[in-house]
């Protein structure tokens, strides 16, 4: 008789917190349900997660090592063995090392998920400094560093005590689709119906601006205005938090200031919002207690990304929404990160990382979390300079999609000596690779991870339950790797980075002192009871012990301490003579529920949901240029151009498009998987100008031109591809 079971573990589609239930027959997964019990998603899981058996057993799947037999991106493939693919590996490293140095490799990692603090982790015990992430300077990191700057540490919205938020103001965020955890798109909808006032800042009229009793239709790009001119009503009205704001803010007097150059009426004609709404917005976040503000990824995919985060935090601040039950939440570190292994890397290293002399905020020797600059990195492989570097190494990285400026990142990728990719599956970023290794997905690996992210109130765990093929965990590649190449951080194994996380939370709670892995396994998850307003105890850890509206640190590396606006440099108002051809303003990303970043799109039961990248259009927009609903269109930017799908809707601004981001098709027996035809980023630039301090890149607010594909072939080919359960297009 068949042997059945079920076992709770965490599920990682997404950056993950929710957990599933997964029933095993004789030891294979055959079925998900959300855990019930579970603390953070509270019995509910998304349709990415529910596809894991799909994605488990799926066809494609890398399975076992493959070194490439043709030209680089020619598509041929010979099966090798793992013994064989570490020795390609070991003698790759070292002669990229004895002919360029450690630093000529590059571990480029993808977004946070198990394997990114592995890979921090190889690169500092490899001794190389150039790790990136296509996400990181342009992604969330931005708004931990701003928080580690001014109030110490990151908080994240308080959606798990007793206290509802009064009000959420959601701003460059739908996280009723997306999040950086996966427990926030469904708590959202909780604290709303549990009475919370909304307030969405969003170029789109998205399912959350929907429910929203203010929404807030900004020009893409523009954010850092708005705030400031929010700022300066609840200044000039004194509406902020007296008593908080007395005793532990920095900077008042120097932000009134800053915002005189911010009123309403200015600021209404920059960013297309009336006056009166920025009042009414500034008025209802203030006047609620406790307020939260939800700040999302439209911030930092601007130029002007840190100042963007920088005011719209001073918001929060300013309103005195700190630490505080159903506001912003400090959260109590149950357990740390894997270990980075930092204290490996020399000085001498340290300092040759690049970006190191632009970006301090990004690469400095004391930013928060020192990490190379993509386009520098990128340039350096085209260029070999400031020194040359030609080795690759991607884990979780699908950067032909996610990077900006395809052209140039896919030049980059291709100048390297030797490139070797770990992946799921054969993506666009894989298939130019010289070696492929097979990945164990979510349900195939051990992991520690405290959540919310990066406050850690509880822990969770996800579990090996099976292994499908040839497939290893990031985290057994690397520790292997390094244990080959004579390291001595290869002594561990895997488990023993995840004791060391757990030694943490032993000598932190006594309530812990006996946790072992072992014993987490068999719980799955643990949580401590948050304590709140920790700064009243020792002030906040910033340089004047509290929360910094006007930056000392940004202040000591040079940059602005206050907030500003800068416009951006491809808009109708910088630049009027290209507006005069590219008419209209391009802003990209919009998460969609069945898709997480560049992945799922080979799940057939997502796939189905969503089959074709859109484009939104107004129907105003749509009729100029002769365009109806289901159409494809070519979307074009001074850097190339691409085809979508019309979705013609009054949700958006008629001088307005957005495109969703991370298209390629698998369907596409092409080794290039369709990689040029509605990859957005083939339109984003990864060329200088770059936000100052964090060196980001843009990947919204462009101009762009947007015209008729007839004749598009991309819905036949997937109608009459495995993927699809429909029947062939007549
Ligand atoms: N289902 C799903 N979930 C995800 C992901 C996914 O791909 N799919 N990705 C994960 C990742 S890596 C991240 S970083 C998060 C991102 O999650 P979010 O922070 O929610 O990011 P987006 O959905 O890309 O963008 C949020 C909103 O910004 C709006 N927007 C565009 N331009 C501007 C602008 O200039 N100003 C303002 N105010 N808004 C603008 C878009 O219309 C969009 O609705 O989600 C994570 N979760
Ligand atoms: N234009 C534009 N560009 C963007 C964005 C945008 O909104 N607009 N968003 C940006 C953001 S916020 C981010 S975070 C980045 C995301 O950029 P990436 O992190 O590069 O994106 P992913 O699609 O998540 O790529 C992850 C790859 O890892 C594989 N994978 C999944 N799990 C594992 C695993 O456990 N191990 C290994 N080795 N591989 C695994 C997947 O199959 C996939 O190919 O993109 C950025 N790029
Ligand atoms: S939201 Fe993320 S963690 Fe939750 S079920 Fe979906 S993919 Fe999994
Ligand atoms: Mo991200």
């Amino acid at each position: 008789m068949a042997m059945i079971e079920t076992v709770k573990t965490l599920c990682r589609n997404c950056h993950g917190s929710c957990v599933a239930e997964v029933t095993l027959k004789d030891g294979k997964p055959v079925k998900i349900v959300p855990d019930k019990d579970s603390p953070l998603s509270r019995g509910r899981m998304c349709p990415k997660g529910l596809a894991g058996l799909e994605l488990l057993y799926h066809p494609d799947r890398i399975k076992n090592p493959m070194k490439r037999t043709g030209a680089r991106g020619e598509g041929k493939w010979g099966r090798i063995s793992w013994d064989e693919a570490y020795d390609i590996i070991c003698e790759n490293i070292e002669a990229i090392t004895k002919k360029y140095g450690r630093e000529a490799i590059c571990v480029a990692t993808g977004t946070g998920r198990h394997h990114m603090n592995q890979c921090i982790r190889f690169a500092n015990t490899l001794g190389t400094p150039n790790w990136v992430e296509p996400g990181f300077a342009q992604c969330f990191f931005p708004r931990v560093a701003v928080a580690k700057m001014t109030i110490g540490e990151f908080q994240c919205c308080d959606y798990y005590g007793e206290v509802n938020p009064e009000c959420v103001l959601a701003w460059g965020h739908n996280h009723i689709l997306s999040g950086h955890g996966g427990e926030n798109l469904f708590l959202i909808g909780d604290a709303m119906r549990r009475g919370a006032k909304l307030i969405v800042v969003d170029p789109r009229r998205t399912v959350l601006a929907e429910q929203a009793d203010i929404w807030i239709q900004p020009r893409p790009g523009t954010d850092a205005a708005l705030a400031l001119a929010m700022i300066h009503v609840i200044i000039h009205e004194e509406l902020y938090d007296k008593e908080f704001v007395e005793k532990w803010v920095y900077g008042l007097d120097a932000m009134k200031a800053r915002t005189d150059a911010y009123p309403p009426d200015k600021v209404a004609e920059i960013t297309w919002v009336p006056e009166d709404q920025i009042r009414a917005a500034a008025q209802m976040f203030a006047a609620a207690k406790p307020g939260m503000m939800e700040w999302g990824l439209a911030l930092e995919h601007t130029l002007n990304c840190v100042q963007a985060v920088r005011a719209v935090g001073a918001i929060q601040i300013l309103t005195g929404n700190i630490d505080t039950p159903g506001g912003w939440m400090e959260g109590m570190g149950i357990t740390p990160p894997p270990p980075k292994n930092e204290d490996r890397l020399s000085l001498e290293m340290k300092k040759k990382r690049l970006g190191i002399e632009d970006h301090k905020l990004l690469a400095a020797l004391d930013a928060p979390n020192p990490g190379a600059h993509i386009p520098t990195v990128l340039a350096a492989m085209r260029t070999g300079k400031p020194y040359p570097v030609k080795g690759l190494f991607l884990s979780g990285n699908n950067g032909l999609l996610s990077v900006a400026e395809t052209q140039k990142t896919y030049e980059a990728h291709m100048a390297n000596d030797f490139v070797c990719c770990m992946d799921l599956f054969m993506t666009p970023s894989a298939e130019i690779s010289d070696l492929v290794l097979p990945a164990a997905s979510w349900m195939e690996l051990d992991e520690v991870v405290g959540f919310p992210a990066y406050t850690a109130n509880t822990i969770l765990v996800q579990k090996e339950l099976t292994r499908t093929h040839e497939c290893k965990s990031d985290e057994e590649f690397y520790c292997e790797l390094c244990h080959r190449l004579g390291l001595d951080w290869g002594a561990e194994t895997p488990e023993g980075v995840l004791e060391q996380q757990l030694s943490v939370t032993r000598s932190r709670f006594p309530q812990f002192r006996d946790l072992d892995f072992k014993r987490m396994k068999e719980l799955t998850y643990v949580s401590v009871p948050p304590v709140y307003g920790k700064y009243k105890k020792n002030g906040f850890n910033t340089k004047t012990k509290k929360a910094e509206l006007y930056c000392t640190k940004l202040e000591s590396w040079g940059y602005d301490p206050l907030p500003c606006y800068v416009e951006p440099p491809e808009t109708p108002v910088s630049r009027p003579d290209l507006a005069e051809q590219y008419p209209l303003i391009l802003t990209t990303g919009g998460r969609v529920i069945y898709f997480f970043a560049t992945e799922n799109r080979q799940i057939p039961s997502l796939r189905n949901k969503h089959p074709f990248p859109l484009v939104d259009i107004h129907p105003e927009t749509a009729a100029a240029y002769g365009v109806n609903d289901g159409d494809w269109v070519f979307i074009e930017t001074l850097r190339g151009r691409i085809t979508q799908k019309a979705n013609v809707t009054d949700g958006i601004d008629p001088r307005v498009v957005n495109c969703e981001y991370g298209w390629w098709y698998p369907e596409e027996k092409n080794p290039d998987h369709g990689l040029w035809e509605s990859n957005v980023n083939v339109l984003t630039s990864i060329d200088p100008p770059f936000d100052p301090a964090m060196g980001t890149y843009a990947l919204r607010a462009f101009l762009c031109k947007i015209y008729k594909n007839d004749g598009c072939k991309i819905e036949e080919r997937y109608y009459n591809s495995y993927l699809c359960k429909k029947q062939k297009l007549t």
